[in-house]
């Protein structure tokens, strides 16, 4: 696959794709989305049980590259809802998809489109000196990729409001005081932290994991009722797994788990 604006690898169960446009602060052109879609096919079709996004360079990503527009006094009008429905609503659904762990390792700012990503990823650990930054309003858009969504889920409605409307620049250590992310760790630590994470997810039982995801996602738009249902038959599902018969057999055995992902 082309990788002009993208790295990718995949090893020992870990998908990893950087953002690989540093000078453009890893914003977004088409072709980025096009490598992009294709690493995460590779990472659902190619076996693996973690898939690792970080970036490249000082930034995470700054979202949409604005100098892939030609807004000009006298262009027609561009139509972004063909971009977001073309591009980037296909991006964040099959990052939520994914029946694995993703984890985005935030090394910069993550601005835009940059930030809604990062927050669509399952687990988001970001360096010291990173930072999140609803900037849409500042252009005068309005946040997308699901940042209408994850916002005020995670920080509740005050909160997104304000970074909605302002496009502040949120710390990483604030963001994480307020629930947006996981976890903050030291600049230099980001690598190291974010890799030991994705071999420890690597290891753990895929499909179970996969069914938590997916649970979680579903209890945002129910009832507890509704949720009930889903919890009753995503566990007939996990039941099923052969990690799930090994699990409790290393439990009993009283020795550590050889999860397969199966
Ligand atoms: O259009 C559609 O399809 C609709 C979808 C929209 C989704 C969106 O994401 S809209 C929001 C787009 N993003 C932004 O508005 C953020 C723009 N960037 C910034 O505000 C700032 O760059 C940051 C706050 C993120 C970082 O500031 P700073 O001072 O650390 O860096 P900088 O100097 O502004 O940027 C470094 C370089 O990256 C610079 O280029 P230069 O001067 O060195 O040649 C800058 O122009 C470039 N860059 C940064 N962000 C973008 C960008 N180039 C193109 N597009 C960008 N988004």
């Amino acid at each position: 696959m082309s990788q002009q604006h993208i790295l990718f690898s995949l090893d020992a169960g870990i998908a990893r794709i950087t953002l690989n446009r540093p000078d453009r602060l890893n914003s977004l052109n088409v072709d980025m989305h096009m490598e992009l879609r294709e690493a995460i096919a590779r990472t659902r079709d190619g076996g693996a049980r973690v898939l690792l996004l970080t970036g490249a360079g000082r930034g995470f990503c700054a979202g949409q590259d604005l100098a892939d527009r030609n807004v000009s006094a006298d262009a027609a009008p561009v139509d972004l809802g063909y971009t977001i429905e073309t591009y980037y609503r296909p991006l964040i659904l099959s990052l939520r998809a994914l029946e694995m762990p993703v984890i985005c390792a935030v090394n910069g700012v993550a601005a835009g489109a940059g930030a809604s990503i990062a927050l669509a990823c399952d687990i988001v650990l970001a360096a010291r000196s990173a930072s999140f930054i609803q900037a849409f309003c500042r252009i005068g858009l309005m946040p997308d990729c699901g940042g209408t969504y994850f916002l005020p889920r995670l920080v509740g409605t005050a909160r997104a409001m304000g970074l909605a409307l302002l496009g502040d620049k949120l710390p990483a250590e604030q963001a994480a005081d307020w629930g947006l992310i996981w976890k903050v760790v030291d600049d230099d630590k980001l690598a190291t932290e974010s890799q030991a994470l994705a071999r420890h997810l690597a290891t753990q039982p895929t499909k179970g994991l996969a069914l938590i995801k997916q649970a979680l996602q579903q209890s945002a738009a129910n009832t507890i009722a509704e949720q009930l249902a889903v919890e009753a038959e995503l566990q007939r599902a996990a039941g099923k797994t052969a990690d799930y018969r090994e699990g409790v057999a290393a439990f009993m055995g009283k020795r550590p788990a050889n999860f397969t992902g199966r």
